[in-house]
């Protein structure tokens, strides 16, 4: 089998998504998820002007050699936008090596390890009465498992929060908004918020908790002492983690697991982190951390250490790669656990999928390949529009982490 043609697929069906199609001599064609948010045409152009062309002509089989191609070949390494393009193109490959031999991606992992894969949802609200509020209602959608973020007083807006009625999407359309930060209130109000989670809920719920790289270890080590009685799944980003060794400080602190890696690349990000054993959970994706090729050999290097995964799951992410993720997540021995943030209606219809959600797990299906797909009419109704991610400013003015 022979790569004939690719292409991107640029489309907004409320927010901003590339695809990569890659086409055979066979008629077989796989998708691949390069979605970068708010940097999405630079993958785009990254793919067209430099990519594709190298891929005419080679055999899709060969997901190795080319992921090594692409990744050692043009001598400038790693960084998001290269991987997610290089995420895009392995992914594309395995939907057609799925499709050719008839069987699921996760057949071609190691088969199924597990029935079911156990999800986490996002709940939020205002004030910690409206996130309990939004812990209730996910909680009867069937999610066993559930992240909580809540407004905190004094500050305008917060991460996880939605600003207005309906679901939270962390990109804006135009220009990058500005958020408010400060550390104390937060420190403060997150542990009253789980405890009166707990209180409401008791301890059967899976509980989560994104800091977004807000901390400074010292204070995260504070924030997970504190959360200790509550005993949470996680907390995710405590701290910006260039600095591998800020996770040392909140692993002699606390015991409260920690999770990071949502905006890692490549294994190297995380080398010292899984070595040490200063995480538990590791939650790169399959699209910015280059597909399923780098992926298995991250999963199965923190296998060693004790560190499971915990893939990104965001709505920045498209349908293409949440299909991969389960497939990925069904495969493998040391999967922890996989976040879901539902698509909008106008997006699943997009990109018809197999997979499903039943009873706090989701399922891949069984269909041969990636089990996705890309209605390129529906698509063309929405063409791209600019947006970006908020930054976030100290109250006194300084830019700080979003
Ligand atoms: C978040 C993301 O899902 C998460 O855990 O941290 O929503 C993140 O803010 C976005 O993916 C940024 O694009
Ligand atoms: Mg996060």
């Amino acid at each position: 089998m022979k790569i004939t043609n690719g292409y991107v697929n640029i489309t907004s069906p409320g927010r901003n998504f590339i695809t990569l199609k890659i086409e055979t001599d066979e008629g077989i064609y796989g998708l691949g998820d390069g979605t970068l948010n708010g940097r999405e045409l630079a993958v785009a152009s990254y793919l067209t002007d430099h990519v594709i062309p190298c891929l005419i002509g080679r055999d899709p089989f060969q997901t190795e050699d080319i992921w090594q191609y692409l990744y050692r070949g043009p001598y400038w390494r790693r960084g998001p936008v290269t991987m997610s393009a290089i995420g895009a193109v392995d992914m594309a490959l395995w939907d057609i090596k799925g499709k050719a031999l008839n069987t699921p991606v996760y057949n071609l992992l190691g088969g199924k390890s597990r029935d079911g894969v156990l999800v986490y949802c996002h709940a939020f609200g205002k004030d910690i009465d409206a996130a309990l509020e939004d812990v209730a209602h996910h909680k009867n959608l069937g999610y066993r498992a559930i992240r909580v973020q809540s407004g905190i007083a004094g500050l305008k807006s917060t991460y996880g929060v939605a600003k207005g009625p309906g679901r939270y999407e962390p990109a804006e359309r135009g220009l990058p908004s500005e958020y408010e930060w400060e550390t104390e209130p937060y420190l403060r109000s997150v542990p009253k918020l789980f405890a009166r989670v707990r209180e409401a809920f008791g301890e059967d719920l899976y509980l989560l908790h994104d800091c977004h790289h807000r901390l400074t270890p010292i204070e995260a080590a504070r924030l997970g002492k504190e959360l200790e009685p509550f005993h949470l799944f996680w907390i995710e980003d405590p701290t910006p983690a260039e600095l591998q060794e800020g996770f040392r400080t909140i692993r002699e602190h606390t015991t409260t697991p920690l999770a990071v890696g949502e905006v890692f690349n490549s294994l190297w990000d995380a080398h010292d982190l899984i070595r040490n054993q200063w995480i538990d959970y590791i939650r790169a994706t399959l699209t910015h951390a280059g597909g399923f090729t780098p992926m298995k050999k991250l999963a199965d290097f923190a296998e060693l250490y004790h560190v499971k995964t915990g893939c990104h799951g965001a709505t920045d992410l498209s349908p293409v790669c949440m299909a991969a993720a389960l497939h990925f997540d069904t495969a493998i021995h040391n999967f922890g656990i996989q976040e879901h943030m539902p698509h909008t209606d106008e997006t699943d219809a997009v990109f018809p999928h197999q997979y499903y959600f039943k009873d706090g797990y989701m399922y891949p299906g069984d269909a041969p390949g990636l089990g996705v797909d890309l209605d390129e009419a529906l698509a063309a109704k929405y063409p791209y529009q600019r947006a970006y991610l908020p930054v976030n400013r100290k109250i006194d003015g300084t830019l700080t982490d979003w």
